[in-house]
């Protein structure tokens, strides 16, 4: 297959909902991501049965400047809020280029399926956050399937100010019913309730289950999470670096009902799972750059965090 060719296989850049630029990266087996150039936003992971692993709103807005509701928004210069920034930061409400000079990957991959983004502050974006960075934001789909999104963000400011931020991976997965969804590898961690003013508690159950609204951001954990969909036999398994929390968010029903982007029952299907850096800011220096990685995989569901070898899972009869 030429190379022009195989690369509209691997990469293919199109127009998405509104006409809002797109890109589609799939792999050979059939799996497939969607990647919005509207917030550096993943909106699509779909397995290579083609079934969606990701949750998006049915009323998700696809209208900049409003953030599409689901997929991955990336929370960036801040998680939550903070002062005069807007919820979330703004990095998700921009638009994103396809970067035209990406950092170098590692020299053992043969991955194919992937994008470089780049976000830079405008001079508007200057007068409510007075820092100017690079974001570079690689989308890579792996041959198995597996979503890597690696975040390079580096300071270029002239004046000598070093500036600090926090960040999610806002990772919203969709799920049969969330009654039925567990969460390994967060248990006897002390975590921060968006609920009860940002008190700090320790978890104390086995893992993870619900039956009302969580807003919790738990701390320093496990660079390995597993969260089980009981019904669909299916554990997700999200791997990070460089985000040493992790934040767990289900709105239930009253609040989905207060939010104009999500269906009344849309609450069922999805859980935010998201790897984060909340408690510990991150403050860079002029010239100096921070890297925040998260790795998605969905396995069968028989696989815990950590308990059993996912390898000798897809093995067993
Ligand atoms: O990640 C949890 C959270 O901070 C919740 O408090 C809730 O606000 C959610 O994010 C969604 O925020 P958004 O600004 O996208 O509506």
């Amino acid at each position: 297959m030429s190379t022009d060719k195989e690369k509209l296989l691997y990469v293919e850049h199109c127009k998405g909902l509104n006409g809002l630029e797109k890109v589609v990266l799939r792999e050979v087996r059939g799996s497939s991501v969607e990647v919005y150039l509207f917030g550096g936003q993943v909106t699509s992971w779909k397995n290579e049965y083609g079934e969606e692993l990701l949750f998006v709103s049915s009323k998700a807005n696809f209208k900049p400047p409003k953030a599409i509701r689901g997929g991955i928004p990336i929370c960036f210069p801040q998680f939550a809020t903070h002062g005069s920034l807007e919820q979330h930061g703004f990095a998700r409400n921009r638009h994103w280029s396809v970067d035209p000079d990406p950092p170098p990957f590692p020299k053992n991959t043969s991955n194919k399926a992937f994008i470089d983004l780049i976000l830079r502050p405008s001079e508007e974006d200057v007068k409510i956050w007075p820092h100017r960075y690079e974001f570079r934001l690689r989308v890579t789909l792996g041959p198995g399937g597996d979503l890597m999104l690696t975040s390079r963000i580096r300071n270029t400011n002239s004046d000598g100010k070093s500036f600090t931020f926090t960040f999610a991976y806002h990772t919203y997965f969709y799920v049969s019913d969330i009654s039925e969804v567990r969460i390994e590898g967060l248990e006897t961690l002390d975590y921060l309730d968006n609920l009860k003013d940002k008190e700090r508690f320790t978890e104390q159950g086995d893992a993870i289950t619900f039956e009302s609204e969580v807003d919790k951001v738990y701390l320093s954990t496990p660079t390995k999470i597993a969260i089980l969909d009981h019904e669909r036999k299916r554990t997700f398994v999200l791997r990070k670096d460089g985000l040493p929390d992790a934040v767990v968010w289900n709105p239930w029903d009253k609040k989905a009902k207060a939010m104009p982007d999500i269906g009344d029952e849309e609450y069922k299907h999805m859980i935010c799972v998201e790897a984060a850096c909340v408690e510990k800011p991150i403050t860079l220096k002029p010239g100096e750059e921070w890297r925040g990685r998260q790795e998605l995989s969905a396995v069968p569901s028989s696989y815990c965090s950590g308990q059993l070898d996912p390898l000798k899972v897809m093995q067993s009869s």
